[in-house]
């Protein structure tokens, strides 16, 4: 695991807690309150992962704490444990 953090924009910074409780909420698309499998895939496109769907993957598995297939307010706490992790970048 990891490897896709190499290829980062070398001057971003690291993306903070905040700024992936920001990005996971706006990529909510339906606006239900849950994180998609889909919806999960654009929020770590829009963290540059090279595979985001193998992150939305990987992260849901990692956070769905219910194993109801999405991650729920309480579960999003852990799933930014798990992004912040992989030393995403900003710019
Ligand atoms: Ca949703
Ligand atoms: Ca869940």
């Amino acid at each position: 695991m990891g490897f896709d953090v190499m290829n980062k924009t070398p001057h971003g910074l690291p993306v903070t807690e905040e700024q992936l409780r920001a990005i996971f909420m706006e990529s909510d698309i339906n606006k239900d309150g849950l994180l998609s499998k889909k919806e999960l895939k654009q929020a770590f496109g829009r963290l540059v992962a090279l595979i985001p769907a193998f992150r939305a993957y990987r992260g849901l598995h990692h956070a769905d704490a219910n194993h109801d297939g999405v991650v729920d307010k309480d579960e999003l706490d852990e799933l930014i444990k798990y992004a912040n992790r992989l030393g995403y970048k900003v710019t």
